[in-house]
């Protein structure tokens, strides 16, 4: 059995619903072949949401980290490649930090890529007729935050895990309520997307432990 933790964060910004936490919530009524998917809702706190999914990442080991989020403005579902070593928070999180030019580690590097498999998750994702692209840039908000800190866990840590970030788009209701002429996505688009980048990602994970055995 293979344990895959997949975080998504509440709404934040005025907004009454986070495409992430709304398209997570969802897959635990999927069955994944030989896995087990650990959901963590994450609250837009700088401190807490990094607490929170460093706690179960040292407590359930698991083999992949999925990250969720919101990028409102999005036209597609964006895989990305690389978290950056700074907080420059554009609003105040929802506990009221708003950290501007601050290093997430002092003397850190100055960032780490994604460790899924982006590029095979995004064709996938494409093939199913749901609009996605590679982004080269998470920001420099809570997403880049939490994608920063996980990944510098799992390196000075050794946990091993495979770990990325996806952002979301807004869903239509979001959208057609509040902004009506910025991009947005069908909850079933959306849905679709994030099941499909968990089967990619473990479907890649059984690969490499195949081409392991292979090697041995
Ligand atoms: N999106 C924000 C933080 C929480 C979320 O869902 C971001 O892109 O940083």
């Amino acid at each position: 059995m293979k344990k895959l933790l997949l975080t998504a964060f509440e709404p934040f910004a005025g907004e009454l619903v986070n495409p992430s936490l709304e398209a997570a919530r969802q897959m635990e009524r999927i069955d994944f072949p030989d896995t087990v998917v650990q959901l963590a809702e994450l609250p837009v706190d700088r401190y807490r949401a990094v607490e929170m999914a460093l706690e179960l990442i040292r407590s359930s080991k698991p083999d992949i980290v999925i990250m969720l989020g919101e990028a409102g403005g999005r036209y597609r579902v964006s895989p990305e490649r690389v978290a950056i070593n700074v907080d420059d928070f554009r609003i105040a999180d929802n506990a009221g930090n708003q950290p501007k030019d601050e290093p997430i580690v002092e003397g850190g590097p100055v960032g780490y890529f994604s460790t899924l498999p982006i590029r095979a998750i995004t064709d996938r994702i494409v093939k199913a007729h749901i609009p996605a692209a590679i982004s080269n840039s998470a920001g420099s908000y809570l997403c880049n935050r939490l994608f920063f800190s996980v990944m510098h866990a799992i390196t000075v840590e050794g946990l091993g895990a495979k770990a990325g970030f996806i952002h979301l788009p807004y869903l239509h209701d979001q959208a057609m309520s509040k902004y009506p002429d910025v991009p947005s996505l069908s909850r079933e688009s959306i849905v679709e997307a994030v099941r499909i980048a968990i089967e990619v990602s473990v479907s890649s994970l059984a690969q490499d432990g195949a081409c392991a055995a292979v090697e041995k």
